[in-house]
């Protein structure tokens, strides 16, 4: 018996990395994850867990007052920036900020400043009265664009730039961010959040706001402010557009991910040019899936937890962009979301989590994050880590990637077991496959031998990973 836990602990103290100083992270060993719908509490207590694991920071869902209604996307209607939703107080907000910043946990807080919400009329969450076009103390309508592009001014054609970016999204009603009083509203919602002590935002339909003034928007933030644009490119709307003043999704990663899956040959993965159409890795995030591409079935999701998991490790081995991982609940209903019987999103319990279930049912927070593989996994990434992809393996349903001389990942998506010989550049000795291994790694040794070569048969629809954090000898 040999917990890795244990192991891992024994090897800080080994190299003598026992000082609270870490090592500077590279961009590609930043580790987030995106807990959608996770309420302030939640997250606040899930800290300790996320600093232990090895993630660094944590996107959140809208922080801001929001439409009344039991669908997750009220949480996009914004009609305040009062810090108040159903995921918690401005009190709540600022304790998870403070509680997850006392573990080394950043947190990055989802900005909706395209627009206000698509209701004639209502009350919010928090008893704002407002109507489509007018929200007290912030907007009337004169603060809105008024596209006149469309019969019912929303966007209909994304090869229209000008329709994009001053149309209605959903007819949510669009702020007009060339507006010196929006800009000026914007700038103080964006320092508020900044007050709280959040490392970041993401910038909500960023493509829907003209790049030069969302760069004006965002110019008065602090310098190490991190921002991260939602750019899903499209027409002449590129994510390039933006990564002057950002990082921004790499929504092409997710979709060739699926493609492997859906097609069931993952060989092409092994093909360095497939990264050649990419954002370059300093200015991505890289993800598998995120609450929309989960839902529009452009990415993999929870439906198929084995896949979903492959897909992490897969992110997690290859070294492209800062990896985000992604974590919820399980629906039926599209627009489907927790709430317990006071309104409020529901707390997730992920005690006893380490590997994915067969199956899910509707409001089942599946605590992907806390798989087992996972976490050996993004000590994968930070034992790899500035180390390039060597020695790939590709054959059908085979992926097999090196990390120079530190790591080793291979994939076996086919329905047949298949005899891999495969010339690393791992020093010869017993590693421990720590895809696999969730206790120890007694059953899970994996040899290198004298030649640096993989010699094993991975059997059908299996992953290993060695890296040299976890060689015996
Ligand atoms: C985003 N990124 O740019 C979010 O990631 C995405 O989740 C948001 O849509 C979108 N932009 C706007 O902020 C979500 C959700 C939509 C939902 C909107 C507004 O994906 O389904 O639209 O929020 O709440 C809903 C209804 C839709 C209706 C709209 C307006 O689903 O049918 O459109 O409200 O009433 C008529
Ligand atoms: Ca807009």
């Amino acid at each position: 018996m040999r917990p890795i836990a244990i192991f891992a602990a024994l090897l800080l103290t080994l190299t003598g990395c026992t000082q609270a100083q870490d090592p500077p992270k590279s961009h590609e060993s930043n580790i987030g994850v995106q807990l959608f719908m996770w309420n302030w509490n939640s997250i606040a207590a899930e800290c300790e867990f996320l600093a232990q694991a090895g993630y660094d920071w944590v996107l959140t869902s809208p922080p801001q007052e929001h439409i009344t209604g039991d669908p997750w996307w009220v949480h996009y209607q914004p009609v305040s920036y009062e810090l108040q939703s159903r995921l918690g107080t401005e009190a709540q907000f600022k304790e998870m900020v403070q509680s997850c910043g006392d573990h080394g946990i950043e947190i990055i807080t989802d900005a909706v400043i395209n627009h206000m919400s698509a209701q004639d009329s209502g009350v919010g969450y928090f008893g704002t009265e407002f109507s489509k076009s007018v929200y007290p103390g912030l907007y009337n309508e004169s603060d809105f664009h008024n596209c006149q592009l469309t019969a019912n001014n929303q966007i209909l054609n994304y090869n229209n730039v000008l329709e994009v970016q001053s149309c209605e999204l959903l007819g949510l009603s669009d702020l007009n961010t060339s507006k010196p009083e929006v800009i000026a509203t914007l700038k103080s919602y964006l320092e508020k959040l900044l007050d709280t002590g959040v490392a970041g935002v993401r910038i909500d339909a960023a493509k829907h706001i003209y790049a030069p003034e969302l760069a004006v928007i965002l110019e008065d933030l602090p310098e190490a402010t991190v921002v991260m644009h939602e750019v899903i490119a499209g027409g002449p709307l590129q994510p390039e557009q933006y990564t002057d003043t950002g990082l921004a999704w790499e929504f092409e990663y997710p979709a060739n991910i699926k493609s492997y899956f859906d097609s069931n040959v993952i060989s092409s993965a092994a093909n360095a040019s497939r990264w050649s159409g990419y954002l370059p890795s300093t200015d991505a995030i890289s993800f598998i899936t995120n609450h929309d591409t989960e839902r529009n079935r452009s990415a993999l999701s929870f439906r198929e937890p084995k896949v979903f998991e492959f897909g992490t490790a897969i992110l997690l081995a290859e070294g492209y962009g800062s990896p985000q991982l992604y974590s919820a609940y399980a629906f039926d209903d599209y627009d489907f979301a927790p709430i317990d019987n006071r309104g409020l999103i529901s707390s997730p319990d992920c005690d006893s989590v380490v590997a994915p279930n067969a199956s899910y049912t509707q409001g089942e927070w599946i605590c992907q994050h806390r798989w087992q593989s996972t976490i050996n996994m993004i000590e994968f990434r930070k034992q790899t880590d500035g180390k390039q992809i060597t020695n790939t393996k590709k054959d059908r349903g085979i992926f097999g990637m090196g990390r120079e001389d530190a790591g080793y990942f291979l994939i076996n998506i086919g329905n047949a077991a298949y005899s891999a010989e495969i010339e690393t550049m791992l020093p010869p000795g017993v590693y421990c496959d720590v895809y696999n291994a969730v206790e120890d790694c007694d059953s899970y040794k994996i040899e290198i031998d004298d030649d640096s070569i993989l010699r094993f048969e991975i059997p059908a629809e299996t992953a290993i990973a060695i890296h040299r954090g976890l060689l015996d000898q």
